[in-house]
């Protein structure tokens, strides 16, 4: 809203104004798992639905029989009679049931070397994680750090934490030894696993060093981790303490390859994953075991239209982020499903490295993220057209608003112009997929999550927690709670209620801006904390960072807002260039390349969004998952010393911009 109260619209015609969509073929219609009937049989009982997909997709030790208990709200209670054990359901019934010979996962090491693991191999490995963790004290209900790469003992050791009802967190590798000192003190974890280290942009990295550091007792405070697994890797020199660290191999070794999964209520924690919150100590966001595995199950098989028996799926993500727990080891598990686990970078040995897995394993099923499609589309269509990618049939975006440019580059480019695109927009807490197309079903806008799914109840409200018209913008809240929700931040149930529930009654208040267009579809418009106010008009960092990489010159676009004297706010861009804008622009001025850039922007959304200042940059910030930190980007537009930089993927891209800058 604007500052004298009335909506704003002024920011949002850019993506308004798409109005290119992409119904499903009839051949792609006919064979989808999602029909339109399952908007109907959501709508006519949406708890009977959902525990129908609890039944149908999950193997219950002991059925359950009540579906809901909302007495407790904010705090949902599942299919909590029920009991379950995820890890077998994401692989002993498999083999149970004749799918052992089936590959679960083809891992593609970066330095090239490959490992195939059936349903039966991950049986035997998860199995013998298990006893291994067990022996060395792991009982149900205790936590465990993962701290690896991404190779399959990430998802293994996930699933034998699973197996004994022992809730992972797991770290991202690419944390400091900070941030994992304060999630293992957090969650008070008494075990961790991680690796001597793992391969990146060609060269071994450490890991164990870090962990080393992160136990060093600190203010007299014993660390409360008592062991940890040491996966080889890399074969690096790795300083192993005596009493204390054990190698994962020799553990396995020694331990017996089956292992009774322990069954658990489905309120049972399943995990707990940390997420940065815009300020003090990350939050510890708990997911629990029915309700999460039926949404993440669910939303894997209707979402990506995955057929078990013939797709091969990859989604990109670490393990160290959410969408690597829902869509690399809990639902393509629980689903049967055969994936790809590339462990490095898009561009070892060479920019075309995942077209060329792509190839390989004949890859039916992509997801991955905005970033990573502009980063592509950066280094040039005639990489990925040297490679036979006519196997994808459906392909997935996730993590941030997807411009259309990026979007239409993804279909035409990667998908061929053919293939469904899913933008799938959900969070941490949410657990899995919320809003999203179906391919099948949907007919696709590039630029829009566009509706809930079957199950899904979403509104976007004012300010007054009006519902807003079609046309009209404000925040998205989730109306209804879902299988999949968060249970609660680890310890403080206090800031739970705070950080989600308080804003509107009732209602899960997600932080994001959204706007439903003619069609009473959903544009997700970035954190609400990313939209800007200048001169009392609303303005969303996408929009503009849209309009920027809608022009051929620009390969990617970060917008601010920094504080203004006279607009409140003034909006700042940084953009990388395009290798070949010389000739999109007719000129290698740096000035009057600003110059045309701002007035596109003009052009594109109004003269409002004009950009105060334009920096012209070689790399942005980002985090591993690929969100960019504009709070970094801030302080550089507001002059600032630049603040912590500890979770970017790269922490030199800060040096390079402040060089950059100052040249
Ligand atoms: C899964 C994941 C959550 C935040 C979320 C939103 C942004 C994610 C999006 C999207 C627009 C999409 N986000 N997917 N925005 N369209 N398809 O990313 O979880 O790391 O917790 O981030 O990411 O702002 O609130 P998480």
């Amino acid at each position: 809203m604007t500052q004298d109260g009335t909506p704003a619209q002024a920011g949002l015609e850019n993506l308004l104004h798409e109005s290119r969509s992409f119904p499903p073929s009839p051949e792609f219609a006919a064979q989808a798992n999602a029909q339109p009937a399952l908007y109907e049989a959501a709508a006519a009982d949406r708890l009977g639905f959902w525990a129908d997909q609890a039944r149908d997709l999950l193997t219950w030790r002991k059925p359950f029989t009540e579906t809901l208990d909302w007495s407790g709200a904010p705090v949902a209670r599942w299919f909590a009679d029920g009991t379950l054990n995820a890890a077998y359901n994401a692989v002993d019934r498999h083999v149970a049931e004749g799918r052992g010979d089936r590959v679960a996962i083809h891992f593609e090491g970066e330095p090239g070397d490959t490992r195939t693991l059936t349903y039966s191999d991950l049986l035997r490995e998860v199995s013998r994680a298990a006893n291994a963790l067990a022996a060395l004290g792991v009982s149900t209900g205790d936590r465990v750090v993962i701290y690896l790469p991404m190779i399959p003992e990430a998802v293994i050791a996930m699933l034998a934490c699973a197996r004994l009802g022992a809730p992972h967190s797991v770290v991202f590798g690419g944390f400091s030894a900070d941030a994992l000192r304060s999630r293992i003190a957090d969650a008070e974890a008494k075990v961790v696993i991680t690796a001597d280290g793992g391969f990146r942009r060609g060269a071994p990295s450490a890991l164990k060093p870090a962990v080393d550091e992160a136990l060093v007792p600190r203010d007299g405070v014993e660390s409360p981790v008592a062991h940890v697994l040491v996966v080889r890797r890399t074969g690096q020199d790795t300083a192993m303490a005596e009493g204390r660290d054990v190698w994962w191999h020799d553990a396995l070794e020694s331990a017996d390859v089956t292992h009774e999964p322990v069954w658990v209520e489905a309120e049972h924690p399943l995990f707990i994953l940390y997420t940065s919150g815009t300020t003090g100590k990350p939050k510890g966001i708990l997911h629990t075991t029915g309700g999460y595995l039926t949404q993440t199950a669910y939303t894997h098989k209707y979402v990506f239209d995955l057929k078990a028996e013939s797709d091969v799926y990859w989604c990109t993500a670490d393990i160290g982020w959410v969408t690597g727990h829902s869509y690399v080891t809990y639902g393509p598990l629980i689903n049967g499903a055969t994936q790809v686990i590339y462990e490095g970078t898009p561009d070892s040995p060479h920019q075309g490295r995942w077209w060329e897995i792509i190839e390989k394993y004949k890859v039916t099923i992509l997801y991955t993220a905005p970033t990573a499609i502009r980063t592509c589309m950066k280094w040039g269509e005639d990489i990925p057209a040297t490679f036979d990618l006519s196997t994808l049939r459906v392909l997935g975006s996730v993590g941030e608003p997807i411009n259309p440019e990026a979007w239409m580059w993804y279909r035409r480019v990667v998908g061929g112009d053919r293939t469904p695109i899913v933008d799938t927009w959900w969070q941490t807490e949410t657990g899995a997929i919320m809003i999203s197309p179906l391919p099948g079903v949907t007919a696709a806008k590039p630029g829009s999550a566009q509706v809930p799914l079957p199950g899904i109840v979403a509104d976007v409200v004012d300010d007054e927690f009006r519902s807003v018209p079609d046309g009209g913008g404000g925040y998205l809240v989730l109306s209804e709670p879902w299988p999949a929700m968060l249970r609660g931040i680890w310890g403080d149930l206090e800031r739970f209620k705070d950080t989600y529930w308080s804003r509107f009654p009732g209602v899960y208040f997600a932080g994001d801006g959204a706007k439903k267009d003619d069609d009473g579809d959903i544009w997700l418009l970035g954190r609400v904390d990313d939209v800007m106010n200048v001169s009392g008009h609303r303005l969303s960092t996408t929009e503009i960072e849209s309009a920027l990489v809608s022009h051929d010159a620009v390969a990617e676009a970060a917008v601010v807002g920094a504080t203004d004297e006279t607009t409140g706010q003034a909006v700042v861009a940084f953009v990388i260039l395009r290798s070949d804008h010389a000739e999109a622009l007719g000129t290698t001025d740096e000035d009057e390349i600003i110059q045309i850039l701002r007035n596109h922007v003009g052009k594109e959304i109004g003269p409002i969004a004009k950009p105060k200042r334009i920096l012209v940059v070689a790399e942005l910030p980002k985090t591993r998952s690929g969100k960019i930190m504009r709070r970094l980007l801030r302080d550089v537009a507001e002059n600032r010393a630049v603040g912590d930089a500890t979770t970017l993927a790269d922490s030199s891209v800060m040096d390079l911009i402040a060089k950059g800058l100052s040249k």
